[in-house]
C-alpha cells in the first residue's frame, strides 16, 4: 500500500470551517499528532509518500480531499471550497506516477471526503463540497473502470465520511444522524456512540484500522466487534474539522 500525505502547513489556524467554531489550534502539536500518524500508517504496511508542505495552504494536510484512487484510475477532484483548489497541483505531479489521471471539471466539485468506496460501489455524499454536475462527472469517469456511483444525502456534517466508513468486510461505522441507514443496508452496522457524534471517521488499511483515541465509547463498540484499532491522537487535527481518513490518499501501490 502507499499512503500520500502532507505535513500541516503553519496557516492550519486559519483553515475552512463548516460546523465548528474557530478555536486557537497548536500548530506544533498539530505537527507531532501528524507526524505520529503517519507513523502508524507505516506500522502497518504503508509507504508513506509526504509531499511538500504547503505552508501558505491552511488545509493543505487533508490530500484526502484532492482524489480519489480507484484500480487503474485516479479522479483529481475540484474541491468545493475556493480556497482548496490550489492545493491540487502538487497531487497531480504525485499521483500521475501511481495512475492515470482524469479531473473534476467546473461546474463540477468533489471532496474526497466525500467518497467512500467499498468494492466496485462509490458512495458519494451529497454535501456543501460535493455537487450533482460533479458526482455525474464521478459517475461518468468512474463507470468506465467498472464502479457505480451511489449519491447520498447527508445532513450535519462536513463529509460523507464524516457519517460513515468502512470498518471491516461488509461492516461499517454509522452516525445515523448524519446519514440514512438505510442508504447502507447491505452492510453490517456499528453504530457511534450519541455522545461522540464525530466518531464514525475511521481509516480502514487491509484488515486494520485507525482511529482517533478521543472516542472511547466508540471504541468500545469496535473492540465488541472483534475490531481493534491502532489509535492516534488527533485532537489539533479535529478543531480544523480534520479526522483520519483525509491526512492521507492510500492505495493499492501496484503499478498501472
Ligand atoms: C475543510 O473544511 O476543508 C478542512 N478544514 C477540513 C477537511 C477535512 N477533510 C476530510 O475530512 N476529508
Amino acid at each position: 500500500m502507499i499512503a500520500i500525505t502532507r505535513a500541516v502547513s503553519r496557516s492550519l489556524g486559519e483553515c475552512e470551517l463548516s460546523y465548528l467554531g474557530r478555536v486557537s489550534i497548536d500548530v506544533d502539536r498539530a505537527a507531532g499528532q501528524h507526524e505520529a500518524y503517519c507513523r502508524a500508517l507505516a506500522s502497518l504496511g504503508c509507504e508513506v509518500i509526504a509531499l511538500a508542505a504547503e505552508h501558505e495552504l491552511p488545509d493543505a494536510v487533508f490530500v484526502e480531499d484532492i482524489s480519489i484512487v480507484l484500480d487503474g484510475l485516479a479522479v483529481v477532484t475540484r474541491p468545493g471550497a475556493p480556497s482548496r483548489r490550489p492545493e491540487v497541483a502538487s497531487v497531480v505531479r504525485e499521483l500521475g506516477r501511481h495512475r492515470t489521471l482524469a479531473t473534476i471539471e467546473p461546474p463540477g466539485t468533489v471532496d474526497g471526503g466525500d467518497v467512500l468506496t467499498i468494492d466496485r460501489t462509490i458512495y458519494v455524499g451529497a454535501s456543501a463540497r460535493t455537487n450533482a454536475d460533479g458526482i455525474a462527472q464521478l459517475r461518468r469517469i468512474a463507470g468506465t473502470a467498472g464502479y457505480t456511483v451511489q449519491a447520498v444525502p447527508i445532513r450535519g456534517c462536513l463529509h460523507l465520511k464524516s457519517a460513515v466508513t468502512e470498518v471491516a468486510d461488509g461492516t461499517v461505522l454509522i452516525n445515523p444522524e448524519w446519514v440514512d441507514r438505510i442508504a447502507f443496508a447491505p452492510f453490517g452496522q456499528i453504530e457511534i456512540d450519541r455522545d461522540e457524534p464525530h466518531a464514525a471517521n475511521a481509516l480502514r488499511i487491509g484488515d486494520r484500522v485507525v482511529y482517533p483515541a478521543s472516542f472511547p465509547k466508540t471504541l468500545r463498540r469496535l473492540e465488541s466487534a472483534g475490531i481493534r484499532p491502532t489509535l492516534v491522537d488527533m485532537s489539533e487535527l479535529q478543531k480544523a474539522e480534520g479526522a483520519v481518513t483525509c491526512c492521507s490518499l492510500v492505495f493499492d501501490g501496484t503499478p498501472m
